[in-house]
């Protein structure tokens, strides 16, 4: 297949302004009957044919301006329609399709899930329901009829605001939906289905009054009280801190339990994949309570970016999404507490984006290439994008960077808009060249930083030498150096921040704008050694490499001003220990040093539980293997964390047994951020604590399974006795199987906890699971359970020495490729560092994908993973 380039764009021949659209929900044959007014497109090519997207498409009938075209006036195949010929000037065409939504296991345009009709057009879904110009620099206002038969679908839900609803003869009905805010295909949406709801309202600063509408399957409704919350404090948050108002009279979110991703924005009418709505103490996690609350408001803020500011088209992805990743990373950081947010963050980043960067689907945070752009909704496009914008705000500064918000909101309201067009706004409002900082857009990769410190003691001056690097990624080999702001201290001995004085003793800024290949800066009024705290916050996405000794990590741990930077020098001093035991070599008392460090944020974790709960952490395996860089062995990193959890174990075990009593929450369950820190710091206790797997402590950890008020400690225990083969264990996954039979939402926990077993047994036992009824190969909440619950959440199985894991993973992902190639495709990433692996595991890795490869008819989207995983 040919690709598509960013350097190809060029406006639509013909645009769209305005759409009716007629449908009648039928399971096997709903009929839609779309009349456009279409225009020439000024800057288009004179006279050029009018070309309409379809995929898998039938057309029933066409016409212009009420006559029907002839046969020989047009071209229809599944994919396409092609009017050689249309009028020069503005027309009517009316297209009437008829398709099967009980047949699309793709869960692409028009489907059901569990009965109820409903839609996901982004990226490419409109042109399955319907010829149009399914682009996002096409901006149309829609109207749309909805009719069904009543009993089946007493819910009719369109975009916009309700404008008519009615009974029809034969037990039929209808509703009307109009949006009056012209918006591309992809955005939008209708649902019809017997659907249970909740309602609420909100009342937005100039006082429109906006119905809220939460739909869920019925029996559900005592489930959705959270997200209504966190709609209701997206709503408000988005008119304080961005001066986002809500723009219509209705906004509803429905949830549905087949569903390929997160949630989508669809204007006025979200549509959720129900793990990310329904919520009870008994059902959630505090975990689960929190991207509840940060998908709620992700959607929600997509209104402003994203739908009144949409994309040019879709190289331009990050616009919408790394800016509402920002926006909903903030948010989340002003309900809760936002250093334990930050550290939450950068854990996510490190550990997806900066793997997928290390790997070969490295791509630039706005690529200029693709092939299938769903697989194109990555970490990088998501939480790099909205690292840069973080970045950017620490370099121009936050007046600045307001201004260039308000700017960009203003200016592009109702735009299709590039990246180009947002970073001119913060250009001009900041009165500067931001070209430098247009790399961090172009250039894939993530930047090494390395620091270099001297103190002269005589001179009682402190240099800092930082220089940046750039290894060669897919396509990208010569790169440019980069504008990187640092933020940082110079923390003296009492822990305490020293003034930051230049040589001539001028008070400097505390960030560090490192923006040439290297660069020295030195301080004055140092006649002992500060130790150099550095990209505090995390201020830029930079793989960072300092000469800070494990005395000054450990130094830091205990005082750094900056809680991000306390947490990270633990993690720094975690992690080189693992690394060095993963490769066989301990220095001597590095785990004591550990220990020590972790004695004392247990000792001060009154302060902020949910922080030390985070400190007390230790390093993923993903984060040891993506420090080691290649020839990783995972037993061997996993046995290298083992050994230290048990260190931890045995050296801590009072401390650790002691959190229990001093942070148990009374009363009943409250999924507030203070109460879900005091809980996740108990936990993580209860976790290094039984790591000895002694019985008596996993007697304990039992009980606790057993007595658990909530999901939270319920599933913490859970996780903790899974770790320990045995009757506890076994007797414990039953239990809750039992207790949640019924409920499919959350046996996905079951089967992910069940799945990252580190054991020689787990993968038949996810192969048994295949078989379980909890366990459905149709639904992606499922799949990506058991099967993506294995392939990324279990280093050592997945990597099983003999190849087992990764032909069972190839496996699935060509069975599911035919049914549903999203999914598939997303599976399939779990490959993303195979070439980081020692030289046998690589063999049996690439031999399976080679595997993948070699499938005859398989979709684009696998297709394009497996090359570019291979090349
Ligand atoms: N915009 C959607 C993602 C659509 C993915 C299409 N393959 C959800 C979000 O980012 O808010
Ligand atoms: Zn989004």
């Amino acid at each position: 297949a040919t690709p598509v380039k960013l350097s190809d764009y060029r406006v639509p021949d013909h645009v769209v302004t305005q759409v009716h659209l007629d449908v009648v929900l039928h399971p096997t044959a709903t009929r839609i009957r779309a009349t456009s007014e279409v225009a020439p497109h000024r800057q288009g090519r004179a006279g050029a044919p009018l070309v309409f997207d379809g995929d898998g498409l039938m057309l029933a009938s066409i016409a212009i301006d009420g006559v029907a075209l002839a046969t020989d006036a047009y071209a229809a195949t599944p994919d396409r329609l092609t009017i050689h010929q249309p009028p020069r000037g503005p027309f009517r065409l009316t297209v009437e399709t008829v398709i099967d939504p009980q047949a699309n296991t793709q869960l692409m345009g028009l489907y059901r899930s569990s009965g109820t009709w409903c839609t996901q057009c982004e990226a490419e879904g409109f042109r399955r329901i319907t010829y149009f110009p399914d682009r996002p620099d096409v901006l149309a206002v829609y109207t749309t009829r909805i009719e069904a038969e009543k009993k089946a679908a007493p819910v009719l839900l369109g975009n916009g605001n309700l404008v008519e609803a009615g009974d029809l003869p034969d037990g039929r009905h209808y509703a009307v939906w109009h949006d009056p805010h012209p918006k591309p295909s992809y955005l939008f949406a209708l649902v019809g289905g017997d659907l249970a709801v909740v309602t609420d309202s909100f009342t937005t600063r100039s006082g429109r009054e906006v119905a809220l509408g939460i739909y869920v399957e019925h029996g559900k409704e005592d489930r959705c009280a959270y997200a209504m919350d966190a709609l209701k404090r997206s709503m408000r948050w988005d008119e304080e801190a961005f001066g986002c108002e809500y723009d219509l009279d209705v906004f509803n979110i429905v949830a549905v339990s087949d569903f390929n991703m997160g949630a989508m924005e669809n204007k006025g009418l979200n549509i959720f994949n129900d793990k990310y709505v329904l919520a009870l103490p008994d059902t959630a996690t505090d975990q689960d309570y929190a991207a509840i609350e940060a998908i709620i408001a992700h959607e929600y803020f997509h209104n402003w970016t994203g739908n009144r500011i949409t994309c040019r088209d879709w190289f331009q992805l990050c616009l919408k999404e790394g800016l509402t990743v920002f926006r909903d990373q903030e948010f989340s950081s002003d309900m809760r507490s936002r250093a334990v947010k930050r550290i939450a963050d950068v854990r996510l980043l490190k550990s997806h984006q900066f793997a997928e960067d290390a790997g070969p689907l490295a791509h630039p945070v706005r690529p200029e290439i693709y092939h299938e752009i769903n697989n194109f909704y990555t970490a990088t496009v998501y939480e790099k994008g909205a690292e840069v914008i973080r970045a950017l705000k620490v370099l121009i500064g936050e007046t600045a960077f307001r201004a260039g918000m308000d700017l960009y909101l203003a200016r592009h309201d109702g735009d299709a808009a590039t990246v180009e067009d947002f970073i001119a706004c913060f250009a001009e409002a900041g009165g500067r060249d931001l070209s430098q900082f247009f790399l961090w857009y172009r250039q894939s990769g993530t930047p090494e930083v390395s620091v270099a410190t001297r103190h002269d003691a005589v001179a009682g001056t402190f240099t800092v030498t930082l220089s940046q690097r750039h290894r060669p990624t897919p396509g990208q080999t010569d790169k440019q150096p980069m504008v990187i702001p640092l933020a940082f201290g110079l923390v003296g001995e009492d822990g305490r921040d020293r003034p930051l004085l230049d040589e001539d003793g001028r008070q400097v800024a505390a960030v560090i704008t490192l923006d040439e290949p290297q660069k020295t800066v030195t301080f004055s009024g140092h006649p002992t050694r500060p130790v150099l705290s550095i990209n505090r916050g995390f201020s830029a996405p930079v793989a960072l490499k300092t000469d800070l000794t494990a005395a000054d990590l450990a130094f830091l741990a205990g005082h750094d001003g900056d809680a991000y930077n306390r947490w990270q020098a633990i993690q720094s001093l975690a992690t080189e220990h693992l690394v060095g035991a993963s490769r066989g070599n301990t220095r001597p008392g590095g785990a004591d040093a550990i220990a020590a460090a972790l004695a004392h944020v247990i000792d001060g974790a009154a302060a902020d539980p949910a922080f030390a709960a985070q400190a007390l952490t230790l390093p993923s395996e993903a984060d040891i293997a993506r420090e080691m860089g290649a020839e990783v062995d995972p037993a061997a990193v996993f046995a290298a964390r083992k050994t230290l959890k048990l260190h931890l174990s045995a050296s801590l075990g009072d401390r650790l047994a002691a959190l229990r009593e001093r942070f148990a929450t009374p009363g009943p369950y409250s999924p507030d951020a203070a109460s879900a820190g005091r809980r996740a710091l108990v936990n993580v206790a209860l976790d290094l604590w039984a790591a000895s797997g002694d019985d008596a402590r996993l007697a304990v950890v039992e009980a606790r399974f057993a007595g658990a008020d909530n999901m939270t400690d319920r599933f913490a225990a859970l996780a903790v006795l899974a770790q320990h083969p045995g009757a506890r264990r076994e007797a414990a996954l039953a239990a809750f199987r039992e207790r949640y039979r019924t409920d499919a939402l959350i046996l996905d926990k079951w089967l992910a906890l069940q799945a990252a077993i580190p054991e020689d047994g787990t993968l038949a036992r996810v192969e048994a699971l295949l078989a379980d009824p909890a366990f459905a190969m149709g639904n992606p909440n499922r799949l990506r359970a058991l099967v993506g619950g294995f392939a990324t959440g279990n280093a050592t199985q997945f990597n099983r020495p003999d190849g087992a894991g990764y032909a069972f993973l190839a496996r699935v992902v060509t069975d599911t490729d035919p049914r549903n190639p999203q999914v598939a495709a997303r599976l399939l990433q779990a490959f993303r560092s195979w070439r980081a692996l020692e030289g046998g595991r690589r063999s049996l890795a690439r031999a399976a994908l080679e595997r993948v490869a070699g499938v005859a008819g398989l979709s684009p989207d696998v297709r394009d993973i497996v090359d570019r995983m291979l090349s």
